[in-house]
């Protein structure tokens, strides 16, 4: 494959954008290689401006579970265009998505909109402060929740990749409100509990894991974490940017049947365009400006054409179905790519929950940051590079997530399967 216009366009970007990408993920610098500069996208394609195509398992980090460029999503958003692209103003639409977010969550009773996950997960944060009337948070280590300064403190995706899970530039005076516990280790969460009596507003949790690498809550733990929110009076918050409306239509606390005190969404309620929420519990939301004293703003809050590619995507996953293809399809592609890595030799730990899946090169179980962080991230590395050589788009870095869409086809599944064969005995040799 021929990547001469995406290495161009890179060392022009680089000049003027810093590291060449307004993301550091993507700037493919953990896998080794140069990021491809994507040209256009459809169904379970993308396609870089060298005119290479890729069956794509990023999917824009999450949003695209209904494919790339749906026909339905597309006409929404170009009727909302021709209607003007942002007010300023309260708009039917935003009332529409946020009766349809209300009426899959049920521990939503109110919701509002923001442009990004990080802004909901720092306004939600800001408001468990504020009806605590506490200043401590506790996160787990490997989770990330966006760049918010409070939380880039033992943070994963890009924090993770680039080794800087506790940023420059965040306030030592920041941090110390940050306590950092184990997922997966309801222990580490009672200890910080005990020596923070009546000082922590919130826990906030990726119910599932998804950005250091894919990792299930084991049984219980979900549960053990509710019931000591409860006792200690502690504000539950489920960061769903990523699972919200991905593992099941009302999320992993669908699934997993646990009720936070406040949810956190984006990526697939937008469609692929800006969007972030953050709701739950009527009495906490109420506090937030201009009912009550705690503010958050946002020039594009609640924008039409977000909220456009949000209604017509929720009513693409409304569809009969929907969610049964998708766990088919997911399936047999991660009991593909294990049978490819076992027929290689290659010591792999496998997770998925529905369309979420991540294949950890490393030969014991991962269920925290501390196994994640084992990982032989050079292999994956290989991996990367061997599965995009023959036109498998993945993420690149090992503490991320990759995604199946409704789009995927059964080809999709056999191609990537025979590259995987491929990939893995790369990493067998390389490893030898
Ligand atoms: P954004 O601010 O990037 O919209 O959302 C932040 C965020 C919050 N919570 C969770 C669970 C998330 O996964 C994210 C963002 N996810 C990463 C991918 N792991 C976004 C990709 C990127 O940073 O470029």
């Amino acid at each position: 494959m021929k990547h001469d216009r995406s290495s161009l366009l890179f060392d022009k970007a680089r000049t003027i954008i810093p590291g060449g990408v307004n993301s550091p993920v993507r700037a493919f610098s953990s896998v080794g290689g140069r990021p491809l500069f994507i040209d256009r996208a459809s169904g379970s394609k993308i396609v870089d401006v060298d005119g290479n195509e890729y069956i794509d398992y990023v999917g824009s980090w999450g949003p695209m579970i209904a494919g790339h460029c749906h026909p339905q999503v597309v006409a929404a958003v170009t009727a909302a265009m021709a209607k003007g692209s942002s007010f300023g103003a309260p708009t039917d639409l935003e009332l529409q998505l946020a009766e349809m977010v209300v009426a899959a969550v049920p521990a939503i009773e109110m919701v509002r909109m923001v442009s990004s996950g990080t802004e909901a997960t720092m306004s939600a944060i800001r408001l468990a402060r504020a009806y605590t009337g506490r200043d401590a948070i506790i996160k787990f280590a490997g989770c990330y929740h966006g760049h918010a300064d409070s939380l880039l403190v033992k943070a994963g995706s890009g924090a993770a990749t680039f080794g800087v899970p506790d940023s420059p530039g965040v306030p030592a005076d920041f941090a110390r409100h940050t306590l950092i516990a184990e997922y997966n280790d309801l222990a580490s969460v009672q200890s910080l509990v005990d020596e923070n009596r009546e000082k922590v507003a919130c826990i906030i949790i990726e119910p599932i894991a998804g950005n250091m690498g894919t990792v299930p809550p084991r049984n219980g733990f979900l549960e053990g974490l509710r019931a000591l929110c409860d006792r200690e009076g502690i504000v539950l918050i489920f960061d769903e940017v990523m699972t919200g409306f991905r593992v099941a239509y009302g999320g992993a606390q669908e699934l997993y049947g646990i009720t936070p005190d406040l949810t956190t969404l984006g990526k697939i309620i937008g469609g692929g365009l800006p969007v972030g929420a953050f709701g739950g519990k009527r009495a906490i939301m109420e506090l937030l400006s201009p009912m009550g004293g705690v503010y958050q703003a946002g020039t594009l809050s609640g924008n039409p054409l977000a909220m456009s590619a949000g209604i017509a995507t929720l009513k693409i996953l409304q569809q009969e179905g929907f969610y049964q293809r998708l766990e088919e399809t997911s399936g047999r592609l991660a009991d593909a790519i294990a049978s490819a890595a076992l027929e290689a030799g290659c010591p792999i730990h496998a997770t998925r929950v529905g369309s979420m899946l991540c294949v950890f090169f490393s030969s014991a179980e991962v269920t925290s940051w501390t196994t994640a962080a084992r990982c032989d991230t050079a292999a994956y590395g290989t991996y990367f590079r061997a599965m995009l050589e023959q036109g498998i788009y993945l993420a690149p870095s090992q503490f991320e997530t990759a995604f199946v869409s409704f789009s995927h086809t059964d080809e999709d599944i056999e191609r990537t399967a025979a590259a995987a064969r491929k990939a893995f005995k790369k990493c067998v040799a390389a490893a030898n």
